[in-house]
């Protein structure tokens, strides 16, 4: 698992080649710390929890701390930095809803989602919400087709929140255990569509009474930074339940999972690894890190 990962992070472990360079450079404690911020910075960690690793590795070793005892503490700060708020699995949610900026990758970790409880024996309900653009729920139909997975669609320019209600009749109806619906991408900006994503909500929580919604943010990982930002302003949005971080393959910026964890919050969830519909890995903090420093 962690061997699979190590690959598909290729890029981002390059990225903390020169974080893990650190502990081989045979330097003492203090010179050693003095280089961990900027190789944190490098590595799209982001300022706000580089910082914090400083200040935990600085509180928390010994002034005579040898190379191991101080990768092992910066080891499990990263972990405790991935792991924001309360841990433990609460039960699968009965809707999810899949929101954020346009071309992150909501329509593709949708249908992976959709494959990954459709194979622990679950039956699955695609919606396609997105009837912004026709060609979106075209897409979101290949890939119910492709995995054998039901996919509800309105029509065309239809309110996504009338598909959605429509949508819960269909699930109801085929006794179905997972509800997975597919949004229109969306910039925090726009009031309107903003508004539209809430009612969304609203009437599936409404119409699946008494069952969990969820919303995942999707998040593209090759925008580093910028991914903080898009995040911050979704937090709006009611009822966010975590990240799902995507295209963490091929870029080198994976780093930037600590800083949306760190900074926001927010559970990261899955983690998308590719194209296809097994590039997507339940986010464990502990194999992220481990994937990336060893
Ligand atoms: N390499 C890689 N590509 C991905 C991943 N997730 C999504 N993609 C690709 O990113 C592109 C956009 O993905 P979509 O799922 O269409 O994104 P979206 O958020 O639904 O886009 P809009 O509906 O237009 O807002 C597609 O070409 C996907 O194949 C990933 O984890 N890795
Ligand atoms: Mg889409």
């Amino acid at each position: 698992m962690i061997g699979r990962l190590r690959l598909k992070l290729a890029r981002t472990r390059e990225a903390f080649r020169r974080v893990e360079g650190l502990f081989r450079s045979g330097k003492r404690r203090d010179e050693i710390l003095d280089g961990l911020e900027e190789a944190l910075l490098l590595a799209d960690v982001g300022v706000t929890a580089s910082g914090r690793v400083l200040e935990a590795l600085r509180a928390g070793t010994r002034k005579d701390a040898g190379e191991a005892e101080l990768e092992r503490a910066l080891k499990a700060e990263l972990e405790r930095l991935l792991t924001p708020g309360p841990d433990g699995r609460p039960a699968a949610p009965a809707a999810i809803l899949m929101v954020g900026a346009n071309g992150g990758g909501k329509t593709t970790s949708a249908a992976k989602l959709a494959a990954k409880f459709k194979g622990e024996g679950k039956a699955v309900v695609l919606a396609a919400a997105d009837t912004f653009r026709a060609a979106a729920q075209e897409q979101l139909a290949v890939w119910g087709e492709r995995l054998g997975v039901p996919v509800f669609k309105g029509s065309y320019g239809a309110d996504p929140a009338a598909v959605v209600f429509d949508a819960v009749r269909a699930f109801k109806a085929r006794r179905g255990d997972v509800l997975i619906v597919d949004t229109a991408g969306r910039v925090h900006t726009n009031t309107n569509l903003m508004n539209e994503l809430e009612k969304v909500r609203r009437v599936a929580v409404r119409e699946l009474a008494g069952a969990r919604v969820e919303s995942f943010l999707v998040l593209d990982a090759t925008v580093g930074q910028n991914a903080v930002l898009q995040a911050r302003e979704f937090l709006r949005f009611s009822g966010l339940g975590g990240v799902v971080l995507t295209k963490l393959d091929g870029t080198a910026k994976g780093g930037a999972a600590v800083a949306v964890a760190a900074e926001l919050g927010l559970p990261i969830k899955y983690i998308g690894v590719g194209e296809a519909e097994d590039d997507l890995v339940e986010f464990s903090p502990h194999d992220f890190v481990e994937a990336l420093l060893s």
